[in-house]
């Protein structure tokens, strides 16, 4: 797919994954970098023979955070009426599991950009934070609201406030990170974990991935309701008389998708 010129965007068999690719600005996501992202990541969801997407940067960076060179002289008026970054929630709203394979830098927006994916593998390397406040901002794509979803109140203040970036194995503790990896088999292990979501039902895996997402939105007897009508929903497909009968069969599970 040539037509990007910030994003590398390829198939690896059912596996969509989008590369930031602005080396000289450690990925620093400007607004062309925003667009294309979500064009990418909207037309793998909307492929069906892609069953999960994985977003990465480069060995040095994932992202340095929204481009600062590009944001410096905007007006209040200007951020304002463009609903500036506003494009981002558009990754919310995307059904395929995305997993972030993190390397280096993922600050300001590039953090950001790695909580909005469901999933974070990290290298050894990777460093986190929200250094937003030490540029007179603060985070404006959701880091204040999901870092403090994901590692409580204590270190997203820590985080937002000294603007100190937090390393792989902080990052892992506090449950931001899913699992830490050596940077050299960072690609090969997201890979390996989208293609192995990519081998369950489709329809199924993102049933899983919005009964977790409710959980942000929602009150805990609320979503557990929510689970169970998904749940019970699991029951009118072909592929759970697949998977069950497979195992019973003592066999691996052909998924159709539906
Ligand atoms: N934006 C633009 N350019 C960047 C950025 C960035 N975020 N980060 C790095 N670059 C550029 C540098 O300017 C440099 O370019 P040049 O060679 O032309 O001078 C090139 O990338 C390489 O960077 P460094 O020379 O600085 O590389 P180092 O290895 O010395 O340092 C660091 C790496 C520590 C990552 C350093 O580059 C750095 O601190 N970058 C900025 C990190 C940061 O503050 N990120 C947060 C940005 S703000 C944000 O993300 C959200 C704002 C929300 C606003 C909401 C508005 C509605």
């Amino acid at each position: 797919m040539s037509e990007y010129e910030t994003i590398l965007a390829e198939r690896k068999g059912r596996v969509g994954v989008v590369t930031l690719n602005r080396p000289k600005a450690l990925n620093a996501l400007n607004s062309q970098l925003m667009r294309e992202v979500v064009a990418a990541v909207e037309a793998f969801d909307a492929d069906a023979e892609i069953g999960a997407i994985v977003v990465t940067g480069s060995e040095k960076a994932f992202a340095a955070g929204a481009d600062i060179k590009e944001m410096q002289s905007k007006t209040f008026a200007e951020v304002y009426s463009e609903d500036f970054f506003s494009e981002w929630d558009r990754l919310s709203a995307v059904r395929s599991p995305i997993v972030a394979a993190v390397s280096g830098y993922a600050l300001g927006g590039g953090c950001e950009l790695a909580m909005m994916c469901d999933f974070i593998i990290a290298s050894d390397t990777a460093k986190f934070g929200q250094p937003e406040i030490k540029l007179g901002v603060i985070p404006g794509i959701g880091g204040s609201q999901r870092l403090t979803r994901a590692v409580g109140k204590a270190k997203a203040m820590d985080l937002c406030l000294t603007g100190r970036n937090m390393d792989a194995e902080e990052a892992e503790r506090a449950g931001l990170v899913a699992r830490i990896v050596p940077a050299a088999d960072l690609l090969d292990v997201a890979l390996d974990a989208a293609t192995t979501i990519a081998s369950m039902s489709l329809p199924i895996a993102r049933m899983a991935k919005e009964a977790v997402n409710r959980s942000f939105e929602t009150t805990l007897a609320e979503g557990v309701k929510f689970e169970r009508r998904v749940f019970h929903s699991t029951f009118a497909t072909a592929d759970q008389k697949e998977g069950m009968a497979a195992f019973v069969e003592k066999r691996t599970p052909k998924f159709v998708n539906g």
